[in-house]
């Protein structure tokens, strides 16, 4: 899944693609070079980031999407708002990606359950002016699954398909470092679940601490390690900004867990 963040305030790639045909050219050449699923979002989720009113989050990415949609790339909508949703899916949308697994926004899985569309289900504890003080667990694992098993029966039961609903760690959103660093060393324990399980790790500030206080742009090489040990770990996919050096990554942890290129 390649990133495609239309907003003006994004950890990593905030500006870059809030002009529409540099948005559109970025989302067409990720897919022509090998992701399958292009995710549109119109509102950073960055640690203290302001909310963006649906309307404006609605006029940054239903172009994109429309045009994205128009050259045959596959799209998913990432967005709290059940009428972003709306919108999107309209626009032709495929997938709905909400970080906050439907607690943002409680029309949101009746939203989803009525498109009949996959549903991504992100762990989320707060909106991210608060979400660092709510990185408190007493087993990281055990606490984030049960939490995204609670928003999977509230989404089955507003009549979401459970073959359609993909889990998601929600690594960065509520965790501290090291929190990340165990949901991944433990992934397996999400897997067996029976989910999809589709992992962000993409340039996030736990692999800057790791590599020495590296800044976002220097993090490439420790996402696409994560990738490929994510995909060697059974994830179904792993959503990143640099797909060439993930899709080389998980070509290799294929390869090996095969036993053959
Ligand atoms: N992380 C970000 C945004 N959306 N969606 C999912 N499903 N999982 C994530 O980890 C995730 C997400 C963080 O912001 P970015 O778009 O700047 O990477």
């Amino acid at each position: 899944m390649g990133v495609l963040n239309v907003t003006p305030d994004s950890f990593s790639d905030g500006g870059r693609y809030l002009d529409r045909d540099a948005a559109v050219a970025h989302g067409v050449e990720m897919h022509q070079r090998g992701a399958d699923l292009i995710d549109v979002g119109g509102e950073s989720t960055r640690p203290g980031a302001e909310r963006v009113e649906a309307s404006e989050e609605i006029s940054r990415v239903v172009p994109v999407i429309r045009s994205l949609v128009a050259e045959r790339v596959p799209v998913s909508v990432d967005t709290m708002h059940a009428a972003v949703a709306s919108a999107a899916l309209e626009a032709g949308a495929s997938i709905v990606n909400d970080v906050s697994g439907g607690l943002a926004d409680l029309e949101m899985i009746r939203v989803v359950a009525a498109a009949g569309v996959p549903y991504v289900v992100m762990h989320w504890r707060g909106h991210s002016t608060e979400m660092d003080s709510l990185a408190q667990y007493d087993d990281v694992v055990s606490d984030v699954r049960d939490e995204l098993l609670q928003r999977v029966e509230a989404a089955v039961a507003a009549g979401v398909a459970e073959s359609s609903i993909v889990l998601d760690p929600g690594l960065g959103f509520a965790k501290l470092g090291d929190h990340n660093w165990e949901l991944l060393q433990r992934l397996d324990e999400l897997v067996e679940l029976g989910f999809p399980v589709l992992v962000g790790a993409s340039r996030k500030r736990f692999l800057g601490t790791l590599l020495g206080n590296r800044p976002p742009d220097g993090r490439e090489d420790a996402t696409a390690a994560v990738s490929a040990l994510a995909a060697f770990n059974g994830a179904w996919g792993v959503r990143v900004h640099d797909v060439d050096r993930t899709l080389d990554a998980v070509a290799v942890a294929g390869a090996w867990r095969r036993g053959h290129g």
